[in-house]
């Protein structure tokens, strides 16, 4: 059974990028703001920092393939968070007007890059492709990309500009398709989009939001892997219990949409908390991606509690549409405690014959 990793990776210790994980680990006391970013690419020796960028990712990506992950990624080393990475290289996002923010029923308050004017590429430069090229040049194996959906843009920004956010989101659809083109074009095979915030917005997710994501794939040849991520949601630290999650039920209530939305791959999270699986048998043609160890608890999980979980889901999908993976990125985990997990992940994997 083929395994995978969600995208990011937490920051080796040389990489000095502030990120939203870096908050959560440190935190309590210093809050991540863009505006931190901000300051730290204005002092920031760019020469000096690419070279630690190559070194942290060369490191990154020989851990995954001597654990023996089939789908790696250079672990989003170079991106202050999986969002804001890829809006501030548009033009009409400003990341100098910030928006303070309460969300998540008032358990969360950040502030928001604004939306102040079209959003288009700047200077008609593609935007992650040269970012892949070069985690690419460092491996034979095939390097994923990821890439924020439009629901997750608009989630964690503030729209000044559009008339509301069904356009913005037009607008975000033929950025990202657009990127995902000259993706595929320059050899890219597997392409991610991230978008959690269906499953906090699943009237938006049914209404358009999906529909959207398969859109932003338009044009893609059969060889491209077309993958999408709906985890329900960060913490703010490791091993904080009592975070608002989305509500994990709607799996099943999307999956039907989801499943004829013409996605390859879907990304989902079943670690955190377990619950029933049964939902999965409403996927009869998109191979799923079953989150099998936690990615906010630092206890391990053993081969063979993620072997039970395995044999449960195979109750419902056959094992060539199974893909094993951690609910989402591993950015708050210590880096021998993901390793750990992932090598258990990968165990448990072999365990399970190929159809
Ligand atoms: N690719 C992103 C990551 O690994 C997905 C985040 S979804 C909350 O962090």
């Amino acid at each position: 059974m083929l395994t995978t990793v969600v995208g990011s990776y937490p920051k080796p210790d040389y990489l000095r990028i502030p990120d939203w994980f870096t908050d959560a680990n440190l935190a309590k006391g210093y809050k991540y703001t863009p505006a931190d970013y901000n300051e730290f690419q204005r002092a920031a020796d760019k020469e000096d920092l690419e070279k630690q960028i190559t070194r942290a990712i060369r490191e990154v990506i020989q851990e995954q393939i001597d654990i023996g992950i089939d789908v790696i990624t250079d672990g989003e080393l170079r991106r202050e968070n999986y969002i804001y990475h890829f809006c501030r290289q548009l033009e009409g996002f400003s990341f100098e007007e910030l928006e303070k923010v309460t969300y998540r029923n008032g358990a969360t308050t950040g502030y928001f890059p604004t939306v102040v004017s079209e959003v288009r590429p700047r200077k008609d430069q593609p935007i992650v492709v040269e970012e892949w090229r070069a985690s690419q040049g460092l491996t034979q194996h095939p390097v994923k990309i990821t890439i924020p959906g439009p629901m997750t843009i608009i989630g964690t920004t503030k729209n000044r500009f559009y008339k509301d956010r069904r356009e913005l989101s037009e607008a975000l659809v033929s950025v990202i398709n657009r990127e995902v083109r000259a993706l595929a074009a320059a050899g890219c095979k597997y392409i991610q989009i991230d978008e959690p915030v269906m499953m906090r917005e699943p009237d938006i997710a049914e209404d358009y939001g999906i529909e959207h994501v398969s859109r932003c794939f338009e044009g893609l040849p059969p060889e491209v892997t077309k993958v999408v991520h709906a985890c329900c949601g960060y913490p703010l630290y490791l091993d904080q219990e009592d975070y608002l999650k989305a509500d994990r039920s709607l799996y099943g209530r999307l999956a039907g949409k989801l499943d004829s939305a013409g996605f390859d791959r879907l990304s989902i999270e079943d670690a955190h908390c377990p619950t029933d699986l049964s939902f999965l048998s409403k996927f009869s043609r998109t191979t799923v991606v079953l989150g099998v160890v936690a990615i906010a608890r630092s206890r391990v999980e053993t081969v063979e509690e993620i072997r039970g979980r395995v044999r449960e889901a195979l109750r419902f999908l056959p094992p060539h549409r199974l893909v094993l993976a951690p609910d989402c990125g591993l950015g708050f985990l210590s880096r021998d405690v993901l390793r750990d997990k992932l090598t258990n992940m990968v165990a448990a994997a072999r365990t399970f014959p190929e159809a």
